[in-house]
């Protein structure tokens, strides 16, 4: 051997060895992990043992620049990439809420959900193509594969787009490839295969790692996939020479030498040349079954246990290193012992801080209240009982700590003496809100509602156009203006949307920027998210409302939590663009608004009357980082409009309702399309000289942050809520908002109402519309009704 060859085997012994002390780490971190659930320090585990040895492979070809999308079984990624260490993984099993200390969700995900920062405290995306990025993971199976196309396309788009180039800090010329981990029985819902084919046809680096350990809880993959193989299954997707289509790769996942060259391979690939990878990584195990909620001993055979507890990849990595001649038995020996010592030392560190600052409460609000029990006589013994109660709590909780005060204030009463007590109780509970009940939108200047509000301005010549030219000439000079805008849907690119707001457009600024996609809702959504997560501006289209539901998943559990999931630290500035309301039939003219709403809380909704109010909605969604809905009318795209002269630079500002008619008998509360049902009612009511007030709330959410509809209300004193939805749906919204939070019962004549559409879906034709949605003749009655109480 010469004296370079020496090194070089060094260099790879040692390599080795420090990947087999981090499988062992992890595995322990996996043991102690269940047992402190077990034991009750914990709520619940759910950990990565079995998975080990194919993460080490993949951590290596992790580079900066690259973004990770998987699921909870990737803490050996996580330490191998060097991004967690075990006492956070700790932190997270505890519940701790700090930041420093729980650094992927503050103490808000389970344990083993990951996340890296991406942002900084003033919301501007650090640099991520020097970062290994891990976006924010989420429970919900399969539901990372959307996101994971997202932010392999976004690499795609960096490296085709030119005007793109400047952003280096984003991108090294779109090498980035997205790392996505799945499970094999998670590989049987609809996002799996959407993203697959999505990823297939549009050629983008994404490399999927499925962990195959035969399982989806208890049910074997005979029950999930076709063959009981999913790369079989998959075989027809395989990229040919002449064909777009994935690369796929079987490896074993205790073969270490394997899947470390299977990786490189199939990963340099994607980075140069943007194919997409997946790799079946089969015979995996599950040492400890699924999660802490069960055990696999109820579900799994004999042999299968026994099977798995051979084939354990850490045990096969140690056989090969000894067939090796990288170590010897004794050497391996001390590696496992000394990563045992060094997981319970972190396993007491992270517990230990965790609990510091609650013992400090504890013994500050304990003497509080025995302090109280001195000038108190008549509670002395009941107060006495609070403080040693709290004393002795075994693990005590911030929540243990609130209850003790409240209760000890309680008997108090409005006494002086609890005045220190009443202090610091007040300053816990700020405390822990911002602990638990902050960053469901943007906080600080990156907020939508930081945004500043600009008047459109008119020239006396503007010219009156059809609805759809404003968004045309709106996109136009949007897309002139900002380079990191990118638009895409169904039928978007080549005939510019099915009502034309794009129309020309892909001709004039290219069809990387604005393009025709699949029919394919959840992966259109994953787009998007990717896309704005590594700093881009999507503006991406849902056809009509009614098909939103297809893409509610991934905005409801991904889009509208990331903020509050992260505290923070990851952003999806997405815009979903839509149509809808009111057309023909069951398909084209729904409303859902209650059920957007209540799913997209974490969102801004938007449902402008008009395509003016439309853009200035989009304008001041595009000055933030706040995901936003736009839903325009779908009928409103022929109505004439002025056009505005200053298009791109005016706003409108979220959660302001304009009053769009004045008057002094009634307030009517409404948005979108219904308005134009509500100007003809009232027209029919004036002709009795009933005076009718308009309210547009413009944006569901937020919703009138100002309680202008209070004023109107205190000037009318009668108040109608009207919309398009199903009863009880955003109308009943609306009537909440406004008699619970701004108090408006207090200002009623008249029993307050809401007209909406019937429950069941809207029957095709006029008629049909006309007996299932609110019409005029039928609001003028309920108004008629509502004056003469
Ligand atoms: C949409 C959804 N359905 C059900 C669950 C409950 N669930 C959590 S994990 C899991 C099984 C996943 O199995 P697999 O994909 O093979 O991953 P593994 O846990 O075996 O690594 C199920 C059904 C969920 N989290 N999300
Ligand atoms: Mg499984």
């Amino acid at each position: 051997m010469t004296e370079d060859n020496k090194l070089s085997f060094e260099r790879f012994r040692e390599e080795v060895l420090n990947d087999y002390r981090i499988a062992c780490t992890s595995r322990e971190t996996s043991l102690l992990g269940r047992k402190e659930v077990l034991g009750g320090k914990a709520k619940f585990g759910i950990f990565g043992d079995g998975k080990e040895i194919p993460q080490l492979a993949m951590a290596k070809v992790f580079q900066p620049g690259d973004f990770r999308s998987g699921y909870y079984r990737d803490q050996t990624f996580m330490m191998a990439a060097g991004l967690a260490t075990v006492e956070q993984i700790f932190a997270q099993l505890y519940a701790d809420p700090d930041p420093e200390r729980e650094p992927f969700s503050s103490g808000r995900q389970m344990n083993c959900h990951f996340a890296t920062k991406m942002i900084d405290e003033k919301g501007e995306w650090l640099a991520l193509s020097e970062l290994k990025n891990v976006s924010s993971d989420i429970a919900p199976t399969g539901g990372q594969m959307p996101r994971a196309l997202g932010l392999a396309f976004a690499s795609k788009a960096f490296r085709e787009i030119e005007q793109l180039g400047p952003f280096s800090n984003l991108s090294n010329h779109g090498n980035e490839v997205c790392f996505a981990t799945i499970g094999d029985a998670s590989t049987s819902e609809g996002h799996f295969w959407e993203t697959i084919n999505a990823a297939g046809v549009l050629q983008v680096p994404l490399a999927v790692f499925i962990w195959d350990d035969g399982y989806g809880i208890s049910v074997p993959k005979e029950y999930q996939t076709i063959k009981a193989s999913v790369s079989d299954a998959l075989s027809g997707m395989q990229k040919m020479d002449n064909s777009n289509g994935i690369n796929i790769y079987k490896v074993k996942g205790w073969d270490y030498a394997g899947l470390c060259e299977t990786f490189e391979e199939g990963i340099r690939q994607a980075r140069e040349t943007h194919t997409p990878v997946l790799f079946h990584v089969e015979e995996i195990t599950q040492p400890q079954g699924h999660s802490t909620s069960g055990s696999h001993e109820r579900y799994k055979s004999h042999e299968r246990l026994e099977w798995e507890k051979e084939w354990d990849g850490i045990r096969k990595m140690r056989e090969w290193i000894i067939a090796n001649a990288l170590a010897g038995e004794e050497e391996l020996t001390a590696i496992e012992e000394s990563s045992k010592d060094k997981v319970r030392e972190s396993k007491a560190a992270a517990w230990e801080k965790f609990n510091a600052p609650i013992k400090d409460q504890v013994a500050k609000a304990a003497d509080l209240i025995t302090n109280m029990a001195g000038s108190l006589p008549t509670h002395q013994a009941a107060l006495l009982e609070i403080a040693n109660g709290l004393r002795s709590t075994l693990d005590p909780l911030r929540r243990d700590v609130l209850k003790a005060l409240d209760a000890a204030l309680v008997r108090a009463g409005d006494s002086d003496t609890a005045y220190w007590t009443r202090d610091y109780y007040n300053d816990l509970r700020e405390e822990n809100k911002k602990l638990y009940n902050t960053h469901l939108y943007s906080e600080g200047p990156k907020s939508a509602l930081q945004v500043k509000e600009v008047k459109a301005r008119f020239a006396e010549d503007a010219p009156v156009v059809n609805g759809f030219e404003i968004l045309n000439k709106f996109f136009d000079q949007l897309f002139d203006s900002n380079p990191k805008v990118i638009a895409f849907g169904e039928d978007l690119g080549y005939i510019g949307d099915v009502n034309q707001g794009f129309s020309g457009l892909q001709q004039k600024h290219g069809n990387r920027r604005i393009f025709d996609t699949g029919i394919r809702e959840v992966t259109i959504m994953g787009q998007a998210i990717g896309l704005a997560m590594r700093g881009l501006r999507p503006i991406a289209e849902i056809q009509y409302l009614d098909y939103l539901l297809y893409g509610l998943q991934p905005l409801s559990d991904d889009v509208s939590t990331l903020q509050y999931r992260t505290a923070g630290q990851q952003s999806c500035p997405a815009i979903i663009r839509t149509r809808g309301h009111r057309l023909e039939g069951i398909w084209h003219s729904g409303s859902p608004m209650g059920m957007v709403i209540n799913a997209l809380r974490g969102m801004y909704v938007c449902v402008p009357r008009n395509m003016t109010q439309a853009a200035g909605m989009y304008n001041t969604l595009l000055r933030s980082n706040d995901p936003g809905l736009v839903i325009e009318c779908l009928n409103g795209y022929r109505l004439k409009e002025k056009l505005p002269s200053n298009i791109l630079d005016f706003t409108v500002p979220l959660g302001v309702p304009e009053v769009i008619r004045e008057g002094t008998d009634i307030t009517i509360v409404s948005y979108g399309s219904t308005l134009r049902i509500v100007q003809d009612a009232v027209q029919i009511v004036g002709v009795q000289g009933t005076s009718c007030e308009i309210v547009d709330i413009q944006t569901l959410l937020p919703f009138d942050i100002h309680h202008k509809i209070l004023d109107s209300l205190k000037k009318t004193n009668r108040i109608l809520f009207v919309d398009e939805d199903v009863p009880g749906g955003a109308a009943a919204f609306m009537f909440n908002k406004v008699m619970e939070e701004q108090g408006g019962y207090r200002w009623l004549d008249v029993s307050p109402r809401t007209i909406t559409a019937k429950a069941h879906r809207p029957a095709y034709g006029s008629d049909g519309d006309y007996f299932s949605k609110p019409n005029a003749e039928e609001i003028a009655k309920v108004i008629r009704e509502m004056m003469a109480e």
